[in-house]
Formats: structure tokens, sequence, C-alpha cells
């Protein structure tokens, strides 16, 4: 894309009109809120929907299965953002891909409110997969294309949307959660209803308030490359199809292998790109120094990430069995502790944004707040290894323990996604702008990959080393980044 093409785009947004900011933002702001609505409210309960017994309604896979296929299904929701934001640059632009992924995530719900057992979750799985992949990371990149390139608002504008990806985080698992007990279909029925409000919006208001963002094809393939790139995806899908038809039956494929499978393509896949990115002709002198600079801070979010992403796995499940649930007459569900880290967002964002702002120039740069990132990261889980410490691994442990690990987490991640988002977008070279966007979703996706194996080794006897070897290997590599930050800011090249 061109500077004029950029500069067309931005003034065909009407520039105010949601606190300040690009009238757009309402748009993206609330269609991420209801994909984000669905995504974890079907996930707050899937968890519980895999490891309880059929007869509570659930499809009664062993623990620990259920706990890596929610690591390898994470994964790969965000691995897909690849095809998502491929496609998106090159064939449909981004407005398209954001409307066809919605309808796909919708479908995919449908699939899992239906009962139709472990074949429905594979189904639903594979659509959410395919869906997500088109929305997630072409949304996000849509915020990036509403402002100019120097605008000052843009930080705050990717907090505000950051706030309504954890609006729809905190609402759906209590809403999503207070009926699982009654029927875990049904709880997959409000993701579906959720993901149809957010695709309504989306088509109601783009025209009037997003202009002429998502529209364009950042890199259109040419006539001759059309031909060959349907050529090959048309052969890939047969040859992945053959694939699975030989090794499923025959048992070769088996889910311990298909887990590790998608860990390796999780570090695979964001090597290539980083490579494809680094030698395209298109990619300048300039940007390639700062896709340099992306390494060393994809590497801090795919940890940060891990940490993060085994709230909704392993601080899951710790909330389902190591966790007294009736306080004060109350029981809680434990499909609620997975609003406590969105309501924490909510709350402490604007905190954040203040102290960036009342900071100004001394604020930490991009480099420091990751590392500040782990640094809280770690924190969250040595935290949470004290009540085994006090009181060992065959007792019940007061909620509070969560709800503080929870809280610590959430200063770190509001250190690191949304400037990780931000300056995605402001390290991105000019012809792989929505695929940059995929690449920072990649590290969740790697992150996840990893998680897959590494949560095999949770049990109640490892619970302390587990939490204690991960957490302090996150602030290890915190402090690592901290005293590199001179270099990678010097390869920025003047991003802030
Ligand atoms: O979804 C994203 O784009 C980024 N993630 C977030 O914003 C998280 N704060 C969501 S929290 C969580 C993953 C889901 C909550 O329903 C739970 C973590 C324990």
């Amino acid at each position: 894309m061109s500077a004029i093409d950029k500069e067309k785009i931005v003034s065909s947004v009407p520039q105010k009109g949601f606190f300040g900011h690009p009238r757009g933002l309402f748009t993206l702001f609330f269609t991420e809120f209801w994909e984000r609505f669905s995504y974890y409210g079907m996930r707050a309960i899937l968890v519980f929907y895999m490891y309880y017994e059929v007869s509570k309604g659930g499809l009664g896979l062993d623990e620990q299965t259920a706990l890596s296929i929610m690591s390898i299904y994470g994964s790969l929701v965000y691995m897909s953002g690849v095809i998502g934001g491929w496609l998106a640059d090159r064939v449909f632009g981004t407005s398209k891909s954001v409307f066809y992924g919605g309808v796909l995530i919708m479908l995919g719900h449908i699939a899992l409110a239906l009962p139709g057992g472990l074949t429905a979750f594979f189904v639903s799985m594979v659509l959410i997969v395919i869906g997500t992949g088109l929305l997630k990371p072409n949304v996000s990149s849509m915020v990036g294309d509403m402002y100019a390139e120097q605008d000052d608002r843009r930080d705050a504008g990717f907090s505000i949307f950051y706030m309504g990806i954890n609006l729809g985080g905190f609402l759906s698992p209590l809403i999503v959660g207070s009926v699982m007990g009654y029927s875990f279909h049904l709880g997959f029925g409000f993701a579906a209803i959720g993901m149809f409000f957010g695709l309504i919006m989306f088509l109601i208001t783009k025209k009037k308030n997003l202009g002429l963002a998502g529209t364009y094809v950042a890199n259109p393939l040419s006539p001759a490359e059309k031909k060959k790139v349907y050529l090959v995806m048309a052969g890939a899908v047969v040859l992945l199809g053959i694939i699975l038809a030989v090794t499923i039956p025959t048992g070769l494929l088996t889910i311990k292998l298909f887990i590790a499978l998608v860990g390796i393509l999780g570090f695979l896949i964001p090597t290539i790109y980083f490579i494809v990115m680094y030698r395209s002709p298109k990619t300048t002198e300039v940007e390639r120094s700062r896709v340099l600079a992306y390494i060393p801070l994809f590497l801090a979010s795919v940890m940060f990430w891990s940490i993060q992403e085994q709230g909704s796995t392993i601080l899951a499940n710790f909330a389902d069995k190591r966790t007294q649930l009736d306080i004060a007459g109350i029981h809680l569900s434990p499909a609620w502790f997975q609003s406590l880290n969105p309501l924490f967002i909510i709350l402490l964002a604007p905190v954040f944004a203040w102290l960036w702002v009342r900071l100004g120039k001394r604020q930490p740069s991009i480099p420091q707040k990751f590392s500040l990132g782990l640094l809280f990261a770690g924190l969250s889980f040595l935290l949470i290894l004290i009540p085994a410490y006090l009181g060992g691994t065959n007792s019940l442990v007061h909620p509070i323990w969560l709800v503080l690990s929870y809280l610590v987490v959430v200063i770190g991640e509001l250190c690191l996604s949304p400037v990780g988002l931000s300056a995605t977008t402001k390290l991105a070279p000019a012809a792989f702008s929505a695929q940059t966007m995929s690449l920072w979703f990649l590290s969740n996706a790697a992150a996840q990959g990893l998680n897959a194996q590494i949560v095999k080794f949770y049990r109640p006897e490892t619970e302390m080393l587990y939490f204690g070897i991960i957490g302090l290997s996150a602030i290890l590599l915190g402090i690592i980044l901290f005293f590199v930050t001179p270099l990678i800011q010097r390869q920025m090249k003047g991003v802030r």
C-alpha cells in the first residue's frame, strides 16, 4: 500500500465519534466484543465439557487429554491467523475477511450447541479455527488502518479496543458458566447468539463508520500468481485429506502425535514468516531492521502468553479441583474465575493509559514494557505455588489465591499486550501489514503449542515445581530482555 493510499483511507474514516477516536473504532470494538464473547464463553466451559463424565453431560475424556486439547485448540485458532492474514493481504481485504470469519465462527458454535458428541466437537473446532483466523488478526489490523502514521491516539485506540475484547471475555464466562450445570449445549448456544449479534453490528455500521478501511487488498495477487496459488491450495487440501483419510483409521495419527505436530508448527511457521518478510524485495532497509527488532519481542510474547493462557487450562483446573467453591453460603462455578482476568483488565486499563500519558517521555520503552510483562507473569505463578507450600496439595485452598494470581498476571498483560498490538502495526513492513498482525498472534499460537506439552507435567505432586520453574523462567527472560533493550531500540529505527 502506498503512502497516498494510506492517507486516502484515513481521511475516509470519520476521525471523531467514539471517545475522541475514529468512529470506526465503535464498529470494531463491538465486533470484537461479540467475537470474544462467543470464543471465551465457549472456552470457559469447554474444558469441563471435555472431561466431565457422559452422565453429567460431558464427553468423558481424561483430564490430561482435555487440558492438552484446550491448548492445542487455542494454538490452532491463533495459527490459522496466518491464512486469514494472507487471504486479507492478497485476496479479500480485511473487511470481507472479518465478515466471512464471523459466519464460520457462528456456525462452529451452532455445531457445539447441537448434541452431536465428539464428531460435532471436531467439526466445530475446524469451523472456529478457520473463522477466528479470518476475523481476529484482520479486525485488529483494521484498527491500525484508521489512524494516520503519526497519530498519537493510536496506542490509546488499541487500549480501548482491548477493553472491548475483555468486556466480552468478562461477561461471557459468567453467563455461559451459569447455564453449564443445566446444559453445556445451551451454553454453546449463547456463544453462537453472541457471534450473530457481532455480525449484524458489523454489517449495519461498517459503511458509515469505516469508510475505505479494510476495503483494499494490500498486495493483490497478479492473475498469473492467482492461478498458481489456487492450484497449490487445491493440491494441499487434497493431500491433507488423503493423509488424514489414511492415518486416522489406521491409528498412525494419534491425538498425541497431532498435539506434538501442532507444537512444532507453532515455532516453524513464525520462523518461516520472519525469513520471508526479511528477505522479500518488497521490504525496505528500514523495515528489515524493524523485522529484526520484532524477534526478541516475539519470543518474550511467547513466554508471556504461555503463562497467561494457562489461566484457562491449568488455573481453570485448579479452580475446579483445588479451590473451595462454597464460600459464605454461595456456590461458585469454576468457570466464573475466567472472568477475573478480563475484569481486572477493564478496571486497570484506564489506570495504565493514564500512567503512560502521565509519564510521557519518561515511560518505559516498548522492550522495557515487555520485560515488565514477563516479570509480572512470572510472579503470578510464584504466587499460586504459595498455598501448596503452606498447606500441601491435598486440601482445598481459599479462592483469594487465584484472585491474586489473576490480578498479578493482568498487570503484566497490560504492560505487554496492547503495547504489542500497537507496536506490531508500527513495525510491520507495508506489504505485510495484515500478515504481521498474524505474526503477533502466532506468538500466542506458539505459546499454546508449547503449553500442550508442558501441561502434562502438572499433577498435584508436581504443583510447586511446575509453577516454580515456569515462573522463574519468565522472570529470568524478563531480566535479559531489560538489558538488551538499547540494542532492540536501535533496530526499531525511530519507532517508540
Ligand atoms: O483475546 C485476546 O485477544 C487477548 N486476551 C485477552 O485480552 C485476555 N485478557 C482474555 S482473558 C482469558 C484468556 C479469557 C477470559 O474469558 C482468561 C485468562 C485466564
